[in-house]
């Protein structure tokens, strides 16, 4: 019985049916039904890496029970299935995102799921629908004021795969260990009488680089928006969060990346008249009230403080 729903599914994935198959089980977090949602026209969220140590699943379950949305575009690598593939990492956290969205879905908000690079298994499903998540391989959003967008992943924009932000700080601490063995290097050269070389210039260069991918990547992904004749364009992929205007053939296209929940933790949001902004969530975190009086406080809590 279990076959007949995902009759596609090739046999050499791995074991997705707690994903596929969701049981309507509860979650272990439960979900906070106290305090009011904050409610957006539309949310954008991608490259969350379920599967991943990396993903960071409760920021995301804090986002999503404070949060509500008419739509929700879920922008690609939602699931990484690359890591999935070499080895099974899904902690409850990450079964309570997915039990989260498709609630959300039950409770009415249109899902439309865009799998990116990671999650590409699920583009084969690409109009089909899954308990209320339509699955797409792109899809055009109508903002409240009028504009025109584009959502997608955006790994099509890309060839090396390989413009995540965190390959410029792993080049930043290459290029501070190779500075210091420059030095080493050159003493080495001079005593062998061999001409100065820079170690260190080189890897200048690799981390400059990655700089400029991320700069060209949005001018790309623009530049295809405006051929489009789009107003603007919605992407993840590369792990930046960022708002930047273009203009194509003298007319305005907007730049939206929604970033990840894996460094950023960001989202991006259409509020109800068509104003969009990111969200940074550890800061809308920081902003919250404190907790009223008896529900959260030290006070009824004589263990934290022992352990403070
Ligand atoms: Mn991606």
């Amino acid at each position: 019985m279990a076959d007949t729903a995902f009759p596609m599914l090739p046999e050499k994935l791995p074991d997705l049916s707690n994903v596929a198959r969701f049981a309507p089980a509860e979650p272990k977090v439960p979900e906070r039904t106290h305090g009011q949602r904050q409610k957006f026209r539309t949310i954008w969220i991608s490259d969350v890496h379920l599967g991943t140590k990396g993903c960071n699943a409760d920021l995301l379950i804090d986002f999503l029970d404070h949060t509500d949305s008419d739509t929700l575009y879920l922008v690609g690598d939602i699931i990484d299935g690359w890591r999935l593939k070499k080895k099974f990492y899904w902690p409850d956290s990450h079964n309570d995102i997915i039990w989260r969205i498709l609630k959300r879905a039950k409770r009415g908000t249109r899902i439309v799921y865009i799998p990116g690079n990671h999650d590409e298994m699920f583009r084969q499903f690409t109009g089909l629908n899954f308990g209320g998540v339509e699955i797409r391989r792109a899809a055009f959003h109508d903002t409240a004021d009028g504009r025109r967008l584009m959502v997608l992943h955006g790994d099509e924009f890309d060839t090396i795969m390989l413009a995540h932000r965190w390959l410029a700080f792993v080049g930043d601490a290459l290029y501070h260990l190779m500075m210091g063995l420059n030095v080493w290097v050159n003493r080495a050269r001079r005593a062998l009488d061999l001409p100065y070389w820079s170690l260190s210039k080189m890897a200048k260069h690799k981390v400059k680089n990655a700089v400029e991918f991320i700069s060209r990547y949005e001018e790309v992904v623009a530049r295809a928006a405006g051929e489009r004749g789009v107003d603007g364009v919605v992407c993840g992929h590369i792990h930046t969060a960022e708002f930047r205007n273009f203009t194509h053939d003298g007319k305005r296209v907007e730049y939206w990346n929604d970033g990840d929940w894996v460094e950023g933790c960001n989202a991006l949001v259409e509020h109800a008249d068509g104003r969009m902004e990111i969200l940074h969530w550890p800061d809308e975190i920081a902003k919250r009230d404190p907790a009223p009086a008896g529900d959260e406080s030290p006070d009824d809590r004589p263990d934290e403080r022992v352990a403070a």
